[in-house]
């Protein structure tokens, strides 16, 4: 019997990520639904409040999020690191997992529920209660489904804003797939960090649910391709990383549009967090959700809620940038200038942030 238990969803979005990268690892895990005895049993229990993937480990100990469920592996598994070793493809690989687990949410939420929102309903209800019949798994999927749901316009996603955000999304994969006519992978021959982290909003959202995976496979099917290999833990045709600490060229559109976009939404909600941070308790946990911000996206402007875990997220890179040896500094300002990201030099979090009890707190000082 596996001693690891991956509990998750094929409709979801963070588990994807955890389920390629597990893959590729190699480690022997069995992914279980997640149907209501579970959810009381393992998740409630263990991380106080509805959430996956989880990843269970062999003493029994419970690991959310994806982030955690990645260093756990890693401390443990044989083979590559998933994380580049070169200090500036690390920049990147964080960057870019801001970018997916936080930015590109948006399109995967537009597309899922505003082209697949019966199916999803029937699909949560398959995932969580296979033996129910398909008008109960309809009706639990559509209860199940309403918190997703309801977020939607929340992230800022409305008919003012989706052309927008199908224009910044069909930019996207149009330089993903120039970046893939020259390399398997973000990284080069071999999945990394940057893979899995994109695989999240790309496989389950924008390529499994039907009527997006049309759309995926019409505008950009090398991205299609690669959200196969990838979801499948990679395959035997992979090679290496590009070497020498190199970025591919391919790679800067794809930076420029994030920074663009996501790092004057990051800039407000630093300063949200700010305030909210000033009159809280130490144990506090940080509200999921700040204030709403203007935002703009493929040339579309809206407004969307702040959300405090995009910035645990940033201190990751700002933490990579603080630490970068003596000799990789000058490549990284010269790569952060290019991308329009020079700000993140300068950047301070108003208050350092931690995970505790499964929870976004703020940092002893
Ligand atoms: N930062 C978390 C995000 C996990 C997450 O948002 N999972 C979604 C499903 S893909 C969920 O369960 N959301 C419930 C909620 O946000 O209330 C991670 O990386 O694991």
């Amino acid at each position: 019997m596996s001693q690891y238990s991956l509990f998750g969803s094929q409709a979801s979005l963070f588990t994807g990520k955890a389920r390629g990268y597990l893959r590729w690892k190699k480690l022997d895990f069995v992914e279980h639904a997640v149907t209501q005895k579970i959810m009381e049993e393992v998740i409630l229990p263990n991380v106080g409040w509805p959430v996956i993937p989880v990843l269970q480990v062999p003493n029994g100990q419970v690991v959310q999020d994806t982030v955690d469920i990645i260093a756990r592996v890693e401390a443990v598994a044989t083979g590559p690191s998933v994380m580049p070793e070169g200090p500036i493809q690390q920049l990147v690989s964080l960057l870019l997992q801001l970018y997916a687990d936080e930015w590109l949410t948006i399109p995967a939420m537009h597309y899922r529920w505003n082209y697949n929102e019966e199916w999803i309903y029937s699909e949560f209800g398959r995932s969580s209660a296979h033996d129910a019949s398909p008008e109960e798994q309809y009706r639990l999927g559509k209860e199940r489904g309403q918190r997703f749901r309801d977020s939607v316009p929340l992230m800022g996603i409305n008919e003012d804003t989706i052309p927008g955000i199908e224009c910044a999304y069909e930019a996207f994969l149009a330089d993903f797939s120039k970046h893939l006519e020259q390399h398997r992978y973000i990284m080069g021959d071999r999945p990394s960090l940057a893979d899995f982290a994109l695989l999240g909003p790309l496989y389950a959202h924008l390529y499994r649910d039907p009527a997006s995976g049309e759309i995926m496979k019409r505008l950009a099917p090398r991205v299609a391709l690669w959200t196969e290999r990838t979801i499948a833990g990679g395959t035997t045709e992979d090679g290496l990383l590009v070497d020498a600490d190199a970025i591919p060229e391919t790679l800067i559109p794809i930076l420029t549009r994030h920074m663009g976009e996501h790092l004057p939404v990051l800039t407000e909600t630093n300063k949200m967090l700010a305030k909210w941070a000033a009159g809280a308790r130490p144990d506090e946990e940080v509200p999921r959700r700040l204030d709403m911000t203007p935002f703009t996206t493929g040339g579309s402007t809206g407004m969307c809620m702040s959300k405090s875990f995009s910035l645990l997220r940033l201190q990751a890179v700002l933490d990579c940038i603080a630490e970068l040896p003596p000799e990789s500094r000058a490549a990284a300002s010269d790569l952060l200038t290019q991308i329009g990201g020079s700000a993140l030099l300068e950047f301070k979090l108003c208050h350092r942030l931690e995970r505790r009890d499964c929870l976004l707190k703020l940092a002893p000082q």
